[in-house]
């Protein structure tokens, strides 16, 4: 058997959510390259159109939506202009998110509910919109984009945390109630990775050195460095192809290591 076939994602409808840019868009590229059609989606036309330009520069043709994933009836409008347009969709990534860093009471209640409606309320609506039709075709994939945040707390993420923690359990919750259909529900947890939201954390100080969570980062993670949003194409692309047809309610950790290393010894 030429087993790097179980990989191809040629003639795959793939909707990753939220990927204009960042970790998303990386994703996005990685299953294009790998055959997929991608469709993707943002909360404004301008952005949809600076992301359908981004991917036009990398040579992919990708079909780009306005769409807040937060909003059902949004999402149910969307899925069926996708459906007409591109076709169903056979992988979903749950990629769009917010972090909002504020001390749990410091934070208000409107703030905890935005996170907890964008990532993780916003994946059960998108999944629940694209399972009947997995269904009804034979099958499906959909990938989570959890955090160590679903493993972990720190200070000011506490809206964030709980989110990923539940989305790591509604991912568990998917698989165990859709993998008759042969629908595979599982979550990538990346890292500490050098995206837009992560950009606070590595800010240069006044004095010019770098940031005491960017010097932390690095002393904890084994690879000595921040993920690139490229090091989570390959594990997406496997667990959105047939070669992840046995892999169902897992979370595949993306993270250089940090979570098995005690650190660093600071110099
Ligand atoms: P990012 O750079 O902030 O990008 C987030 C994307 O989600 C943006 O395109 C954003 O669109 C979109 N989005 C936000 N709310 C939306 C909504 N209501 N409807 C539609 N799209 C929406 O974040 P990232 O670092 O690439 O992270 C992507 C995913 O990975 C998130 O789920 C994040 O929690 C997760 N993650 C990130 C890291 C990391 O270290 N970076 C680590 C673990 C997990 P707009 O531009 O319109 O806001
Ligand atoms: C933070 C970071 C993290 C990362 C990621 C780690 O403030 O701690 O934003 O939450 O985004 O989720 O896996």
């Amino acid at each position: 058997m030429d087993y790097i076939k179980n990989y191809s994602l040629e003639g795959k409808v793939a909707w990753i959510t939220g990927a204009s840019y960042g970790i998303g868009f990386s994703i996005a590229k990685a299953m294009a390259e790998a055959g997929a059609k991608i469709v993707f989606n943002d909360i404004r036309q301008e952005l949809v159109d600076k992301g359908r330009a981004a991917y036009e520069a990398e040579g992919i043709q990708a079909h780009g939506y306005v769409c807040d994933v937060t909003d059902e009836n949004a999402v149910k409008e969307t899925v069926a202009a996708i459906e007409k347009e591109v076709g169903t969709v056979d992988i979903l990534v749950n990629n769009a998110g917010i972090i909002k860093r504020i001390p749990m009471i410091e934070m208000s209640a409107a703030d905890f509910r935005q996170v907890i409606d964008v990532d993780l309320n916003a994946p059960f609506i998108v999944s629940k919109a694209v399972i009947p039709a997995m269904i009804q075709k034979g099958g499906g994939k959909i990938i989570n984009i959890c955090s160590m945040m679903s493993e972990f707390g720190r200070e000011t993420v506490s809206a964030y945390a709980a989110a990923k923690g539940g989305l790591k359990m509604l991912t568990r919750n998917i698989a165990s109630e859709y993998g008759e259909y042969n629908i595979q529900c599982n979550g990538i947890g990346p890292g500490y990775i050098a995206t837009p939201q992560t950009a606070p954390l590595r800010e240069k100080q006044p004095d010019g050195s770098r940031h005491p969570f960017d010097q932390f980062i690095v002393s904890k993670t084994p690879a000595g460095r921040w993920g690139e949003a490229s090091d989570l194409g390959g594990p997406a692309v496997f667990l959105a192809s047939a070669a992840s047809d046995f892999v169902n309610g897992q979370i595949l950790y993306v993270d250089g290591g940090i979570q098995a290393y005690i650190g660093k010894q600071p110099s």
